[in-house]
């Protein structure tokens, strides 16, 4: 039990953070109220633990177990606590629902029909969001969040929104499927983006990450390389690489081992023989009684080899554990009845009296009583129809020093890609099954022991703390984290730059052959106000954009956030300046001197999916708008954009939170946060991206760019060394000279035109 010790300091720094569904405790509620906490030793708490050591600072965020308020964070072990609350709905719609009967099963290529409920995901969602608000804030700068399983797959997302100095990791413990299989989960994409929040994504078996790639290959569309995942940015930030690797989990192979010594152990494992009748043969199973561990299979065979008359119940003796898991759930409550009923039979119809053909233990067993187990028995049935690795393998292989015993593996679990000298079968295939354990019962001892020596070699060179050992390093090499402010940014503040350093670029840049000039329209050419519609660009600045597209050598360009048609009726230009609307999703009628062909249209065209994913986007932000007064919803071909400038009070800041979150349940869409406005395309667009085409499409030696909003900076943050970007009014930006207002634009602009026109 741990020492516990409460502690009300929420904001720790911690190097190393583990985020699982579980604590590594439970807690139990005394008679008097208060909470007791007694470790839960699993796996997992082992691996953690070797690691845990090794940091200066380690933490565990979790539920404990009990639906309701969850305790104050507390000590134990050497590492601090962080409990997350989950209520009794949480539990059924989260845990018991979306986890257990959508996810489980899909994931588990659908051995049992998977259910779905939209409430179930809203819960998951929610969930999910508690665990990401526990872990972020208690992380250390740049230190390591390390998220597991299939219940949290949208943690990874929802921290890297909150902290991207921090390393996130994610190991899924059960299998990925097929994308065939995967592609039927509703809100997939979402898991997915989720999941893709991570630095490095940890699966099983090279299947599971293969399978990874290709439903993000195939679903998301995003570029894959190898096992490198590029994500795009939201909005102005850059690509990130995700990458995907195969971790086989193992276990404490040594402590494992070292139990077979005890001599209280070995007694109970004569002790366990003896009281099942001195059978000559015991075979074991052992599982959480899951409909994914092929009990089932595994009885069929047994009970068919009795009626076949081919084992004697009085020379062999099975006893099935079967861990009591997942009670509330309908499909585990049908597997129980199923099993048990079985049994039954095939006691019924072939035990000798007084001992079992079958003995059922439908209950927990402590780790000593399991190791005496392993020990004695002569064949373990491992005949999962699917499982991500399967640890009660590895555990036999590790109980097994003295060499004997045969372990019957399904290929199905992942630990068959590991242990190759197991007797390998098909579980599905009863007759195989059947074979597999007669022939495992006969084995001649000089052949049991050359494959469990070579299974050994295996299972105690590859142990559970190399496991997380290589896991976090692969972590700490899969590139730095971004710090916390880009290291792009070149100017902070409002100053405007020296007149002389604007002077002397712009000088500089008059003087390039062929150069593009682009500009943004709200806030640069014309002021902002508070009604879109009633916008005044500064006449003279358009006159001068104008006169410079008709210089020779000067391609100029209006980049706009505002849809095309909208942005022509504001500015009414000649066909020599090209109009770009919607943050590059939008391109008007080009010079004929431009190189069309360089223009890739091909991402504009919008298919009926996606008009149907912008129907739906736009009737959400419409409902996000009625909710805060003020906020209005823009629609343009590819894009819908909620503009929060003219809500009351804190309007602006809850209505942008609320997008902002719901942009996090979307599938593939570029969500971009300007000024008091999000927009949601449903084309991926950048202005960075427009800019850069215009530049090879005009054929500009160097390009010049004005721009005021964060949308801007996708544009400056391709600076080369000559280009010129000019950031117009205050904030971070990554260009490298600011001026201060439309008014110093029109300067630059008439400026311009003068060194060029002297030039001719
Ligand atoms: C998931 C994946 C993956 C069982 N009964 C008792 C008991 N156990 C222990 C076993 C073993 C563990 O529980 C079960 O681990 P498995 O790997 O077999 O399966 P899942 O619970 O489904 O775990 C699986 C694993 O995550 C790790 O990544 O291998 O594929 O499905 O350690 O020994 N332990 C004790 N008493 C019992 O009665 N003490």
């Amino acid at each position: 039990m741990p020492s516990a010790s409460s502690t009300q300091d929420a904001q720790r720094q911690h190097e190393l953070v583990v985020v699982a569904n579980r604590l590594p405790v439970d807690s139990r509620t005394l008679p008097d109220g208060a909470t007791e906490w007694v470790t839960s030793p699993g796996g997992l708490v082992t691996a953690m633990e070797s690691v845990m050591r090794t940091v200066d600072s380690g933490a565990w965020v979790g539920w404990g177990g009990t639906a309701g308020e969850a305790p104050e964070p507390f000590e134990a072990d050497g590492m601090s606590l962080y409990p997350v609350r989950l209520d009794q709905e949480d539990v059924e719609r989260y845990y018991e629902g979306f986890s257990n009967a959508t996810l489980w099963p899909l994931y588990h290529d659908v051995i049992v029909d998977p259910e779905f409920h939209r409430t179930w995901w809203d819960s998951y969602l929610s969930a999910n969001r508690r665990f990401a608000e526990a872990a972020a804030p208690v992380a250390a700068p740049g230190g390591t969040i390390w998220v597991h399983d299939y219940q949290l797959q949208l943690v990874p997302q929802m921290i890297r929104a909150k902290r991207s100095d921090v390393r996130i990791g994610f190991f899924n413990h059960i299998p990925f499927p097929s994308v065939e299989l995967f592609s039927q989960l509703p809100k997939r994409n979402s898991i997915l983006r989720g999941l893709l929040g991570a630095d490095l994504l940890g699966f099983q078996r090279e299947s599971d990450s293969l399978n990874f790639v290709s439903a993000v290959r195939r679903l998301l569309g995003y570029h894959v390389e190898g096992m490198t995942i590029f994500v795009p940015g939201l909005g102005a930030s850059p690509v990130r690489e995700v990458q995907v690797q195969t971790f086989p989990i193992s276990i404490d192979s040594a402590a494992v081992s070292a139990l077979t010594e005890d001599p209280q152990i070995r007694e109970r494992a004569a002790q366990l023989r003896r009281d099942l009748g001195d059978p000559a043969k015991i075979v074991l199973g052992v599982d959480r009684l899951d409909y994914t561990k092929g009990i089932r299979h595994r009885l069929k065979a047994w009970g068919e080899l009795l009626d076949d008359g081919l084992i004697d119940p009085h020379d062999a003796v099975m006893i099935q554990v079967a861990t009591p898991s997942r009670e509330r759930v309908e499909a585990y409550r049908q597997l129980r009845d199923e099993v048990e009923l079985t049994v039954g039979r095939i006691n019924g119809e072939h035990a000798p009296i007084g001992r079992p053909a079958v003995s059922y233990q439908h209950h927990s067993f402590d780790r000593r009583d399991m190791t005496a187990m392993f020990m004695a028995a002569d064949v373990v049935l491992v005949t999962a129809l699917r499982d991500g690795m399967n640890l009660v393998a590895k555990e036999y292989v590790a109980s097994r020093p003295d060499l004997h015993g045969v372990l019957v593996l399904s290929e199905f679990a992942g630990a068959a890609d590991e242990l190759r000298a197991a007797v390998m079968v098909n579980p599905h295939d009863i007759d195989e099954l059947k074979a597999a354990i007669l022939r495992s019962l006969a084995m001649p001892a000089e052949e049991q022991e050359e494959a469990m020596r070579s299974l050994r070699h295996q299972v105690m060179e590859h142990d559970v703390q190399t496991w997380a050992h290589n896991f976090l390093q692969q972590l700490e090499e899969s590139g730095d984290p971004e710090p916390a402010v880009t290291p792009t940014i070149h100017l902070t503040g409002e100053t405007p730059s020296e007149a002389g350093e604007v002077e002397t670029a712009l000088t500089a840049f008059a003087e390039v052959p062929r150069l593009l000039i682009a500009s943004d329209f709200d806030g640069v050419i014309a002021p902002i106000v508070s009604d879109r519609d009633a916008v005044q660009p500064d006449a003279a600045a358009l006159t001068a954009l104008r006169e410079l597209s008709e210089l020779p050598g000067v391609a100029v360009a209006l980049v706009s956030g505002r849809a095309l048609a909208d942005l022509d009726s504001h500015t009414r230009m000649p066909s020599s300046v090209v109009l770009v609307g919607s943050h590059g999703a939008e391109v008007g009628a080009l010079p004929p001197w431009m190189q069309a062909e360089v223009l890739d249209q091909s991402s504009l065209t919008m298919t009926e999916q996606k008009e149907e994913l912008l129907a739906s986007i736009t009737a959400t932000l419409r409902r996000i708008a009625r909710a805060h007064p003020g906020t209005e919803v823009e629609t343009k071909p590819t894009a819908a954009v909620l503009h929060t400038r003219n809500a009351k009070g804190r309007g602006s800041i809850n209505a942008t939170e609320s997008a902002l979150e719901y942009a996090m349940t979307l599938p593939d869409v570029t969500v971009t946060p300007g000024k008091e406005v999000v927009e949601f395309a449903v084309v991926p667009t950048s202005k960075g991206a427009a800019v850069d085409t215009l530049a090879r499409a005009s054929a500009a030696d160097a390009w010049l760019y004005l721009g005021d909003d964060v949308t801007d900076e996708s544009v400056f943050a391709q600076l080369g060394d000559r280009d010129l970007g000019l950031k117009v009014g205050g904030g971070d930006t990554a260009a490298r000279l600011r001026i201060a207002d439309t008014e110093a634009v029109r300067g630059v602009l008439q400026r311009l035109l003068e060194l060029r026109g002297q030039r001719r």
